[in-house]
């Protein structure tokens, strides 16, 4: 008799494609199939190569596609484990998801919005303030947010501090972004001293918040977002704690970008997190 095999978890994710600069879902797929979970994706863009530091990128937007896809996958019945969302193209994306999330959302599936927007104190060029208003609101019907400490100020509409942080500051942000309406929510770019930087994890369900922070390696580096918060959803649904998985993530892409200033890559060319996969999957496997 043939065993039948269990359905892998699987993942809706919800990004552009970049072809060249590795970040969304040039990131996330094989970051969340390497975790052992199978990942369906609904590109939102394709470009040549992320905003960052590019000029003269080709976008195309495929707004358009995400209503049909997503009737498509409704009418096989597909379930998903984990919906997340990224890099969203447009304003009427957001409104999209809204109700992509009514649609697939089950008893106990997780939705996790990177609310990806802006960094370094500055919103993405090809987003206007109005973007801000639609993805704080998308981020209220979330389980869980990632924003980096850019993303947490414009969804509170506060001015951007560029750190170092207090223990108190962090904790008023984590529990002002709850407040939105959230119950989780890991804030990336945390630092308290130049030595480490890394993320804050926040659960308003039982009050907890800790801190997953490592050597700080200096530079900026892109698609690390993207790297980061795929390493914590591929831990989480193997059943690690949320701090766990900010722990996982964290050494993730710690090591990921070590490799890369050794290298002395573009740092435009996105990070070497390939040859960091292996580390990667010791601490998921333990
Ligand atoms: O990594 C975030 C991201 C995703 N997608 C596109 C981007 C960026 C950041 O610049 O430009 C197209």
């Amino acid at each position: 008799m043939t065993k039948q095999l269990k359905r892998l978890k699987r993942v809706a994710a919800i990004h552009d494609i970049s072809g060249f600069g590795k970040c969304s879902l040039t990131v996330v797929l094989p970051v969340i199939s390497a975790a052992g979970i199978e990942t369906t994706v609904l590109p939102t863009a394709i470009l040549s190569t992320h905003t960052g530091g590019f000029t003269d990128f080709t976008y195309r937007d495929l707004t358009d596609d995400i209503q049909p896809i997503a009737n498509h996958w409704r009418s096989l019945n597909i379930e998903f484990d984990a919906i997340y969302t990224g890099f969203l193209g447009s304003f009427a994306q957001l409104e999209l998801m809204e109700h992509f999330f009514d649609t697939f959302r089950t008893r106990d599936n997780l939705i996790l919005v990177d609310p990806v927007m802006a960094d370094n104190g500055e919103l993405y060029k090809i987003f206007s303030s109005d973007f801000v208003v639609g993805m704080r609101r998308l981020c209220t019907k979330a389980d869980l947010i990632v924003p980096n400490l850019t993303e947490a100020a414009l969804l509170l509409n506060e001015p951007y501090n560029p750190g170092p942080y207090t223990e108190d500051y962090i904790t008023d942000i984590l529990k002002k972004l709850s407040s939105l309406g959230v119950e989780k929510v890991v804030l990336t770019g945390v630092f308290f001293d130049a030595q480490k930087l890394g993320a804050a994890t926040y659960d308003a369900a039982t009050g907890t918040l800790d801190y997953a922070l490592a050597n700080r390696i200096p530079g900026y580096y892109h698609g690390t977002g993207d790297l980061f918060a795929s390493a914590l959803l591929g831990a989480l649904l193997n059943d690690f704690s949320l701090h766990e998985a900010a722990s996982i993530a964290v050494r993730f892409t710690t090591s990921a970008i070590q490799k890369t200033a050794t290298a002395g890559t573009d740092i435009r060319f996105g990070v070497n997190f390939e040859q960091s996969i292996p580390e990667f999957l010791q601490d998921i496997l333990k």
